[in-house]
């Protein structure tokens, strides 16, 4: 049994990786998720600048679940290009992946030139699905500008891109976006962010969990994961063979990772659960997976990946 895949024609050890903004913010995270047995890993999704974020409490875990409005947290683009370089340096076999998310097109733009000037030869994930910046609405939820953003990115971005969406919710919906997604050379769509602007209490002392926005922040967790299935399942049925799919949300145990596989997913990430786990995580979910597999007698994730059956 192997948990090995492919995508965008980049070979990786392990179908699995963390999922952008849990524990991969500092090089010691970054080293820890190098050293897991994850097959990859992302960076925080960067800015030009570092940033400080939204005030805290921001971040709750209940036992379902966790609510953040991080607001970008990030030690800045430099930080991060300058660790994936020198990754491919020490590791030159680990192809990782660069998370950027502009609060601006022009800051998206100014990052992608300098990775597209950069000996950077790994994967970058446009964010376009942030949903804890105050006064910044998701792209991923306008349609003209999720064209707009990517016919200005593929006007001069020749790497790899794939892009990071928030979930949709109504079967028009996948239509729309994936009409547009298809007009482009995405290596892959990586579906979902975190389900925004959900809502925890404490019926207790009858008040919000965290601090920004009254409250409000991203959901996720075993509560989004019937959300992620239906997005990772409802994209491949649309977009065009050569986009890839990376499956992110409600990821707890190996039994869910096969499902994502199922439902047309060539890498699965792990948010929530990661943050509560850490990277040691990686190991009991490809022990997990592996005797999933091997009892179902699939030796090879591409035997089973996207053939969910329908009733
Ligand atoms: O930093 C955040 O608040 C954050 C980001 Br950029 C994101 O894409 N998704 C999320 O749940 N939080």
């Amino acid at each position: 049994t192997t948990l090995k895949t492919t995508l965008a024609g980049y070979k990786f050890d392990n179908c699995m990786m963390n999922a952008a903004g849990i524990r991969c913010a500092t090089v010691t995270d970054l080293a820890g998720l190098r050293d897991s047995r994850a097959g990859s890993l992302v960076t925080k999704s960067a800015t030009p600048q570092p940033r400080d974020g939204n005030p805290e409490p921001r971040m709750r875990g209940l036992q379902y679940g966790c609510i953040n409005s991080m607001g970008l947290p990030n030690h800045g683009f430099d930080y991060y290009l300058n660790f994936l370089l020198e990754e491919q340096k020490s590791h030159p076999q680990q192809t990782n992946f660069m998370s950027i998310a502009g609060t601006t097109l022009e800051d998206d733009l100014s990052m992608l030139k300098q990775i597209q000037e950069s000996a950077f030869a790994g994967l970058t994930e446009l964010n376009l699905s942030c949903p804890n910046v105050p006064g910044k609405p998701q792209v991923g939820y306008d349609f003209d500008a999720v064209e707009r953003y990517l016919t200005a990115v593929f006007a001069f971005f020749k790497k790899p891109l794939g892009v990071k969406l928030p979930p949709y919710f109504d079967l028009m919906h996948f239509d729309q976006i994936t009409a547009i997604l298809n007009q482009y050379p995405l290596a892959f769509v990586n579906s979902i962010n975190s389900v925004g602007n959900g809502l925890m209490i404490d019926p207790e002392s009858e008040t919000v969990l965290i601090k920004p926005k009254g409250g409000f922040g991203g959901i996720g967790g075993a509560y989004i994961k019937p959300t992620a299935l239906a997005n990772v399942r409802a994209l491949a049925q649309r977009l065009n063979p050569g986009i890839a799919i990376i499956g992110t949300g409600g990821v707890q145990n190996g039994m869910d990772i096969f499902e994502h596989i199922l439902c047309g997913a060539s890498m699965v990430q792990v948010g929530t659960q990661l943050g509560f786990e850490g990277p040691k995580i990686f190991n009991r979910l490809s022990q997990e997976l592996t005797r999933i597999m091997a009892a179902k007698g699939y030796d090879s994730i591409a035997d089973f990946r996207g053939k969910l059956k329908t009733l």
